[in-house]
């Protein structure tokens, strides 16, 4: 009796110290919003509504207090991590909203690079407070990079960016097959993660694989960043790869700006 009281007590106090990632999948999921900004097709976030969402207060209030419970598993880092940039690039941009439009363009923040001074950029500011500390979102990025060496988090880090790649909250459970997922997803998107041309044997890739190169080619252990593409690409892409290995490769246009639902541009399908 007295020993099934105590474990659940221990139950109790375990699940209080686990942080409820659900809070935020019920306040992005629900204003998140498909379609065309420009070239690129993504998934956009509604700011306004996001600023007023109880959950999203709650999430962050949540993962800024510091955890009183056991300390977290690697993979309950890992998630709280991504997560927590995601949500504090949210935060920063829904806080700091477009008052102005005209056209495409926005006044007072057009994009999250706005919201830096100009000494420090947005992501060297210490605006994230997680756990009861306080770090910038460089460093969140940094913490998760000195975790794991696997590049396939490059492409789960979202920050508000039309270019970044789209928002998914992470779950410990299984954190390693989402984020290869949402990395495979993202190569899969021909408007910001990657687009083959076989006929002009090109390849234009995401800045992501420009900007982290060195951390591709670690992984896969080559000096040719397509070596990454056909290692976790779907079958499909891994046979037009295959004949490809010395294939030019440029750039996406790197866009910036938010990935606000007000500038999503309805397509007529
Ligand atoms: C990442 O690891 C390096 C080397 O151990 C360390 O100097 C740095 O402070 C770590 N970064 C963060 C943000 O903890
Ligand atoms: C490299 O490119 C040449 C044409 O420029 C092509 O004939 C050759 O097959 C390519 N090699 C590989 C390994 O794809
Ligand atoms: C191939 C493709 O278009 N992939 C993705 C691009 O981005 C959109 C929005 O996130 C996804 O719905 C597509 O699956």
């Amino acid at each position: 009796m007295k020993i099934s009281l105590f474990i659940v007590l221990l139950f109790a106090f375990n699940v209080a110290a686990e942080i409820d990632h659900t809070l935020f999948v019920s306040a992005v999921y629900t204003t998140i919003y498909g379609g065309y900004i420009g070239p690129v097709l993504l998934e956009t976030l509604d700011y306004k509504a996001i600023r007023s969402n109880a959950q999203f207060k709650a999430y962050i209030s949540q993962i800024s207090k510091p955890n009183e419970g056991s300390d977290l598993t690697t993979e309950e880092t890992l998630a709280l991590y991504l997560n927590a940039y995601s949500a504090y690039t949210i935060k920063l941009v829904s806080e700091n909203p477009c008052i102005i439009r005209y056209g495409r363009y926005c006044y007072p923040t057009q994009s999250i690079r706005d919201l830096g001074t100009i000494k420090t950029d947005i992501w060297s500011l210490p605006h994230v407070t997680l756990l009861g500390l306080t770090m910038s979102l460089n460093d969140v990025r940094e913490r998760i990079m000195n975790i794991t060496s696997d590049p396939a988090f490059y492409g789960a880090l979202s920050g508000t960016c039309i270019s970044d790649p789209d928002i998914t909250v992470f779950f410990p459970e299984n954190i390693y097959e989402q984020v290869r997922t949402k990395m495979r997803r993202f190569i899969e998107n021909k408007t910001k993660g990657a687009r083959i041309y076989q006929e002009t044997n090109t390849i234009t890739l995401s800045k992501i694989f420009l900007w982290n190169r060195d951390a591709f080619l670690k992984h896969t252990g080559g000096d040719n960043i397509l070596d990454y593409l056909e290692m976790i690409g779907d079958t499909k892409m891994k046979r037009q790869l295959e004949s490809m290995k010395n294939a030019t490769i440029n750039y996406f246009f790197y866009d910036f700006k938010i990935n606000d639902k007000l500038s999503l541009i309805k397509i007529n399908t």
